[in-house]
Formats: C-alpha cells, structure tokens, sequence
C-alpha cells in the first residue's frame, strides 16, 4: 500500500458543479476504485490557481492507471468540459512528490 498524489486543472468558476457531480460519483465507478485498491482519496482544490490536488492510497493502480478501463474513460468524458485534459479527455494529472510525512 503506498500513499500517492497528484494535480489536476479545474476550469475557472467550475468549484461548485465538479463538487456537485463527486458528491453524486457513480456508485459502479467508486467500487472499481475500491475493487483496484485505491482508497482514502481526497481531492483538493486551490482556488487561487484551479488546482486539483489528489492524495489517495494505492495498492497496485492508482485511479489514474484506471483510465484504462471503458468505465474511467466514461467519467473522464463526462468530466472533460469542466477540466483541464488531454485529447483523449483524460485529465490533466501531474504526480506529486512526497517530501514530508509524519506519521
Ligand atoms: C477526478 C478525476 C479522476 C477520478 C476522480 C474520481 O475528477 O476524473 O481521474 O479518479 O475524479
């Protein structure tokens, strides 16, 4: 199990209808995570600058290996008009380094 993190870009003004549409995550879509080994994920947003910070345990793939699967690419499609992504729709995601941990 190993803790990972990395950013993603919100859209400007986008803050309330991206929380709105991860407080209604697809259930089949948080149970692949789950099913993957990701858990205690949490995401972050930094108005100032529309950044995503994602932090999230991992066991084997992380939610962006995920992208994989016809489920993810679903999400990220639906996602695309309020982020920041690639030409196939997958967000924009940066990995994190680790330079602090307490215990
Ligand atoms: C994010 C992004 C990530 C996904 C989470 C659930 O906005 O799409 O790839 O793992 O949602």
């Amino acid at each position: 199990m190993s803790k990972i993190a990395f950013k993603m870009k919100l859209k400007p003004g986008a803050k309330s209808e991206y929380q709105k549409r991860h407080n209604e995550i697809w259930p089949e879509l948080a149970s692949l995570l789950k099913q993957n080994g990701v858990s205690d994920y949490s995401i972050f947003l930094d108005e100032e600058t529309n950044t995503l910070f994602a932090v999230q345990q991992q066991e084997g793939a992380s939610s962006q290996d995920l992208g994989t699967t016809a489920l993810v690419q679903k999400w990220w499609a639906h996602m695309a008009d309020i982020m920041e992504t690639n030409s196939d729709n997958s967000p924009v995601s940066v990995k994190l380094e680790q330079v602090f941990h307490l215990d």
